[in-house]
Protein backbone atom coordinates (compact mmCIF):
# COMPACT_ATOMS: atom_id res chain seq x y z
CA UNK A 1 0.00 0.00 0.00
CA UNK A 2 1.38 3.49 -0.86
CA UNK A 3 1.45 6.07 1.63
CA UNK A 4 -0.26 9.09 1.87
CA UNK A 5 2.52 11.41 0.30
CA UNK A 6 3.15 8.74 -2.25
CA UNK A 7 -0.72 8.70 -3.38
CA UNK A 8 -0.45 12.92 -3.06
CA UNK A 9 2.27 12.74 -5.46
CA UNK A 10 1.24 10.78 -8.40
CA UNK A 11 -2.29 12.68 -7.69
CA UNK A 12 -0.53 15.98 -8.63
CA UNK A 13 1.73 14.29 -11.55
CA UNK A 14 -1.93 12.98 -12.31
CA UNK A 15 -3.29 16.16 -12.51
CA UNK A 16 -0.28 17.83 -14.62
CA UNK A 17 -0.74 15.13 -17.23
CA UNK A 18 -4.56 15.85 -17.47
CA UNK A 19 -4.14 19.28 -18.60
CA UNK A 20 -0.83 18.75 -20.58
CA UNK A 21 -2.90 16.47 -22.87
CA UNK A 22 -5.62 19.44 -23.99
CA UNK A 23 -4.00 21.02 -26.57
CA UNK A 24 -1.99 20.50 -27.65
CA UNK A 25 -1.38 16.42 -26.60
CA UNK A 26 2.14 16.67 -25.09
CA UNK A 27 3.86 16.18 -21.89
CA UNK A 28 3.86 20.27 -21.02
CA UNK A 29 1.70 22.62 -19.75
CA UNK A 30 0.77 25.16 -22.32
CA UNK A 31 -0.27 28.91 -20.77
CA UNK A 32 -3.99 28.07 -22.37
CA UNK A 33 -3.25 25.04 -20.08
CA UNK A 34 -1.62 25.99 -17.49
CA UNK A 35 -4.73 28.96 -17.15
CA UNK A 36 -7.15 25.89 -16.80
CA UNK A 37 -5.09 23.93 -14.37
CA UNK A 38 -4.63 26.77 -11.94
CA UNK A 39 -8.26 28.54 -12.56
CA UNK A 40 -9.58 24.67 -12.27
CA UNK A 41 -7.47 23.37 -9.60
CA UNK A 42 -6.45 26.19 -7.58
CA UNK A 43 -8.60 28.93 -7.21
CA UNK A 44 -8.47 29.79 -3.76
CA UNK A 45 -4.58 29.95 -3.93
CA UNK A 46 -5.36 32.63 -7.16
CA UNK A 47 -7.44 34.81 -5.00
CA UNK A 48 -5.86 34.91 -2.18
CA UNK A 49 -2.08 35.36 -3.39
CA UNK A 50 -3.06 37.68 -6.01
CA UNK A 51 -1.40 40.92 -5.82
CA UNK A 52 -3.88 43.97 -6.17
CA UNK A 53 -2.33 45.99 -9.25
CA UNK A 54 -3.10 42.53 -10.85
CA UNK A 55 -6.28 40.92 -12.35
CA UNK A 56 -6.13 37.37 -12.96
CA UNK A 57 -5.01 37.44 -16.53
CA UNK A 58 -2.32 39.05 -15.90
CA UNK A 59 -1.53 37.19 -12.68
CA UNK A 60 -1.92 33.82 -13.85
CA UNK A 61 0.41 35.19 -16.71
CA UNK A 62 2.99 36.03 -14.18
CA UNK A 63 3.27 32.83 -12.34
CA UNK A 64 3.57 31.48 -16.15
CA UNK A 65 6.45 33.26 -16.90
CA UNK A 66 8.50 33.01 -13.13
CA UNK A 67 7.96 29.38 -13.94
CA UNK A 68 9.55 29.18 -17.36
CA UNK A 69 13.13 29.03 -16.67
CA UNK A 70 14.37 28.34 -19.85
CA UNK A 71 11.90 30.79 -21.73
CA UNK A 72 10.32 27.97 -24.63
CA UNK A 73 6.70 29.21 -23.35
CA UNK A 74 5.24 25.76 -22.28
CA UNK A 75 6.42 24.55 -18.94
CA UNK A 76 7.90 21.02 -18.41
CA UNK A 77 7.51 18.66 -15.22
CA UNK A 78 10.11 20.68 -13.21
CA UNK A 79 9.07 24.29 -14.07
CA UNK A 80 5.65 23.13 -13.09
CA UNK A 81 6.69 22.77 -9.68
CA UNK A 82 8.13 26.51 -9.40
CA UNK A 83 4.28 26.80 -9.13
CA UNK A 84 3.39 24.28 -6.80
CA UNK A 85 6.07 25.45 -4.24
CA UNK A 86 3.93 28.87 -3.93
CA UNK A 87 0.66 26.72 -3.88
CA UNK A 88 2.35 24.67 -1.15
CA UNK A 89 3.37 27.57 0.82
CA UNK A 90 0.08 29.03 0.88
CA UNK A 91 -1.63 25.58 2.07
CA UNK A 92 0.52 25.41 4.88
CA UNK A 93 -0.08 28.77 5.94
CA UNK A 94 -3.74 27.69 5.34
CA UNK A 95 -3.30 25.08 7.80
CA UNK A 96 -2.16 27.41 10.53
CA UNK A 97 -5.30 29.89 9.04
CA UNK A 98 -3.08 32.81 8.36
CA UNK A 99 -5.55 33.20 5.43
CA1 LIG B 1 9.74 25.85 -20.40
Amino acid sequence: MKTLLEDTCMCVVNIYHQYCILDPVDDYLHPNEFNKLMVEQAQDFLKNTKPGNLDQPAYLQQLFQQADKDKTGYLKFTEFQNVLTPVLKYAHEKAHQLH
